[in-house]
């Protein structure tokens, strides 16, 4: 077990205001749940479930309800072994979601979790603020653009090969140090194409071409990501390796994600990304209580940043 020179455990954390489209949203304060709405027939855990419009907007009305921050939507799995579907048919699984977002003038955030230009500029376009692309820029080169015309707040996220890939034996040797170093070049990389800083977070990639130690090294060594000056996104729910701790299937692992996401917290994370919004936030509540932070009752997003 590595621990890193440096590392402050529980840590405090920078406070960031990140831009989001029209929106700033203030991050440190306390924990942001990013709520997953996957809107697939394949997703790892709940593959099949919100497929279907109906169900997709029911969701999203309940993870309101149950006090995500945001609300993170998806039309792809990148579950290991995935395979990518056309933009069409990801555009055409998601959009009810944001539709209904629009007319219900729900006032959760909405972020596209996508690797195409074509299909996070029709959720921005629809009202989105944010792109979670699990590719940090590198699937579409036309991605870079979209996040800049919109201003759009983007998740930069490490990846070691891709999905189809990725599991088959990943190696590192210093897997905090290249993930850090990957996270550190796809930032500047942004920035480089017209991104600002302020729009950016970064995400270690829990399960993303990684192993069991690998992904109890990275959140180990979260508090030692203050150094990239970015906010922080942890992304842990019902992953592979809560299955190996515990024997658990997919959809049976709620506590230990809420234990992952709780250490997440207390380490650094700025927000984190869960299937399990209710038991989340009522564990994270807690978290916050105790080291001081902001209740989850008030705001963190100003409605309006100024334009120009
Ligand atoms: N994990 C998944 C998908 N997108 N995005 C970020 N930023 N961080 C993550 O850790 C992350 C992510 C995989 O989880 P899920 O969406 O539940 O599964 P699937 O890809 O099978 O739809």
């Amino acid at each position: 077990m590595t621990t890193r020179p440096g590392t402050v455990f529980p840590s405090p954390r920078r406070v960031f205001h990140w831009r989001a489209g029209k929106q700033s949203i203030e991050l440190g304060h306390r924990t942001l749940i990013m709520g997953i709405l996957n809107c697939t027939p394949d997703s790892f855990s709940d593959g099949g479930r919100y497929l279907e419009p109906r169900q997709a907007r029911a969701r999203l009305h309940e993870m309101v309800a149950e006090g995500a921050d945001l609300i993170d939507v998806g039309g792809e799995s990148t579950r290991p072994g995935s395979l990518p579907v056309s933009a069409e048919e990801e555009w055409r699984r998601i959009e009810p979601v944001f539709a209904e977002a629009r007319r219900a003038a729900i006032e959760v955030s909405l972020s596209v979790d996508t690797q195409k230009a074509w299909v996070a500029e029709r959720a921005l376009a629809m009202g989105a603020s944010i792109v979670n692309d699990v590719s940090a820029l590198r699937n579409d080169p036309g991605m870079a653009d979209v996040v800049g015309s919109y201003g759009a707040g983007v998740v930069l996220m490490h990846m070691l090969g891709t999905p189809a890939t990725m599991q088959s034996d990943p190696r590192y040797d210093d897997v905090v140090e290249e993930v850090f170093e990957f996270l550190r070049e796809r930032a500047a990389f942004a920035v480089s194409a017209g991104i600002a800083p302020e729009q950016i977070v970064l995400d270690p990639g829990i399960g993303f071409g990684k192993g069991l130690e690998h992904n109890l090294e990275l959140l180990r060594s979260l508090p030692a990501a203050h150094v990239l000056e970015y906010p922080i996104l942890v992304g842990a729910s019902r992953k592979r390796f809560l299955g190996a701790l515990t024997g658990l299937a997919a959809p049976e692992r709620a506590q230990p994600s809420v234990a992952a996401h709780v250490y997440a917290a207390l380490a650094g994370a700025h927000i984190v990304r869960v299937h399990d919004v209710l038991a989340t936030a009522r564990a994270i509540a807690i978290v916050d209580a105790i080291s001081g932070g902001r209740s989850r009752g008030e705001s963190v997003v100003s409605p309006k940043i100024r334009e120009g």
